[in-house]
């Protein structure tokens, strides 16, 4: 096999951009001709973890769903990123011991949530601060962030780190850390 699989986890608040930045990644590894996976958090949820909610114990076992599948697919020598809040650190933490050394790559996606309450997307944050829905990460629901990670790309004030950017400076570490 030509390629060495590994998992790059992305973590952050709900609308820091984890979903566009798996997806830029995702295009830039392809033009080099790797093979890579994105499991997705928001998509996740409606098919193999439709069963579970945004309860503290169902988040976990969310992550430690998503963190078995990418163990496979890194197995498979897949480059798999998955996109998930993640909010707790022993879940990420549990996932990470899933795998050999170095091949889990922690990557913390540092966006104020201001910034995410700015963006609101998809209007959730409004639906929570109306109460309308509730346990929301960063609102109503922790959210830890990484201690120690591999990786963190920040996003701070109006200094705008484009998505493709951002996963350029995975790529950086990947070809450093001989992944690619
Ligand atoms: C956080 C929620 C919630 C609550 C629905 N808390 O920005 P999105 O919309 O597309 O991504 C969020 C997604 C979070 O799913 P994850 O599987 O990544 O979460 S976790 O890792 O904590 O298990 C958000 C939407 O689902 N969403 N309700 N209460 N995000």
């Amino acid at each position: 096999l030509q390629q060495k699989g590994c998992v790059i986890w992305l973590t952050g608040l709900s609308g820091s951009g984890k979903s566009t930045i798996a997806c830029a990644l995702s295009r830039s590894l392809h033009s080099k001709g790797k093979l890579t996976y994105v499991l997705d958090g928001d998509n996740i949820r409606h098919g193999l973890n439709c069963d579970l909610s945004f309860r503290a114990e169902d988040r976990s076992e969310n992550i430690r769903r998503i963190g078995e599948v990418a163990k496979l697919f890194a197995d498979a020598g897949v480059i798999c990123i998955t996109s998930l809040i993640s909010p707790y650190q022993k879940d990420r933490d549990a996932c990470r011991a899933l795998l050999p050394k170095g091949d889990f790559i922690e990557v913390f996606i540092d966006v104020p949530l201001s910034v995410c309450e700015a963006r609101d997307p998809k209007g959730l944050y409004k639906l929570a601060r109306a109460g309308k829905i509730k346990g929301f990460t960063g609102i109503d629901d922790p959210y830890e962030p990484p201690c120690s990670c591999e990786i963190v790309l920040q996003q701070k004030g109006s200094d705008c780190t484009s998505p493709s950017d951002m996963a350029e400076i995975v790529i950086s570490y990947l070809e450093e850390n001989g992944y690619l």
